[in-house]
């Protein structure tokens, strides 16, 4: 992806703004200190009707799951079952109880998942200003074990770019920016409020599960938000504290200005803290939304609990 005339990310962001030691100096989770206990009775005074939704895709789809590219896709492997029984391989318990047992080998950011905070950095230096050589091994640093220890409850809102834009999903490497943001949520008539986790649909993941796959991943863009200064600084004003797409890496793969790759992973997630969210399935939730009217909601999630990790699976919950 590289290229003479692409800048490094850190001649990009050199005066993009910061959050380190704004939360002290050993902080992991970031943003998500903004939402305190005040941000969570706005999320629940959200809720109107009680409607759930479940926000993470399903893990071995027979279609297969979205991952990015040089990922494998997880795999599930039976390690007992009745077959096992069938050969006189299973155990014989007393009483003569079977059972079935699995295992899963897959790329912690293989499915719906939460970034931890150290996941992606540049100048050798992570979330808060940590040592790069602390990924080492493991995240000693800014893991995702802090984020889910702590949780993740707030005010969602669900802004719909795709049906903003008239489409069912957006196209290979179409951009939008906050601006973009403002006017689909006036549009649909809610605004994207201080402190609001921010869901952005673009109708891409579900569109995996449509269409041929060597097609999904020829050259290699998806749509999404587009790094400018503007925006930094509006997610900054904000202080938003979750980006939740439905896309694999929560932005325009390239910059097209730059032609740098994933800067918002380093100008959101690195230097704000904000906690980035990739691969939610978002199209059941969009289209009760738009046949309700209500787009804001509360929203619940905990990544699994992986020491050292770089990322965890996770299935938001949503309440309308
Ligand atoms: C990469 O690590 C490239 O992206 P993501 O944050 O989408 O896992």
């Amino acid at each position: 992806m590289e290229s003479k005339n692409v800048p490094e990310v850190a001649e990009l962001l050199e005066d993009s703004p910061k959050n380190w030691g704004k939360w002290g100096s050993d902080d992991e989770v970031g943003s998500l200190n903004y939402l305190t206990q005040a941000e969570v009775l706005r999320g629940v005074a959200s809720v109107r009707s009680g409607k759930t939704f479940t926000l993470q895709i399903q893990m071995g789809h027979p279609k297969g799951d979205p991952v990015w590219p040089g990922r494998s896709q997880a795999r599930r492997i039976n390690v007992m079952d009745k077959g096992h029984y069938m050969c006189g391989k299973g155990p014989l318990f007393p009483g003569l109880a079977e059972y079935a047992d699995d295992m899963m080998i897959m790329y912690l950011q293989g499915s719906t998942q939460y970034d931890a905070l150290g996941h992606v950095w540049y100048d050798d230096q992570l979330w808060n200003g940590y040592d790069a050589k602390s990924t080492i091994g493991g995240l000693d640093k800014a893991s995702v074990l802090p984020i889910a220890e702590r949780g993740v409850v707030g005010r969602g809102v669900l802004i719909d770019m795709a049906r903003h834009r008239g489409k069912d999903v957006l196209d290979p490497g179409e951009t939008f920016t906050h601006e973009d943001l403002l006017a689909a949520a006036k549009a649909q008539g809610v605004s994207i409020e201080k402190r609001d986790i921010l869901v952005i649909r673009t109708g891409w993941i579900g569109s995996f599960y449509e269409r041929d796959q060597a097609k999904f991943y020829e050259n290699f863009v998806e749509p999404g938000l587009t790094h400018s200064r503007e925006l930094v600084d509006w997610f900054h004003k904000m202080e938003i504290p979750n980006l939740v797409t439905d896309t694999i890496a929560n932005e325009v793969t390239v910059d097209p200005v730059s032609g740098v790759a994933l800067p918002l992973h380093n100008a959101l997630m690195r230097n704000l803290g904000v906690t980035l969210t990739e691969i939610a399935q978002l199209d059941p939730l969009a289209a009760d939304c738009a046949e309700d009217g209500q787009w804001s909601f509360l929203y619940t999630a905990a990544p699994l609990k992986v020491v050292g990790g770089s990322g965890a699976p996770v299935n938001p919950v949503v309440v309308k």
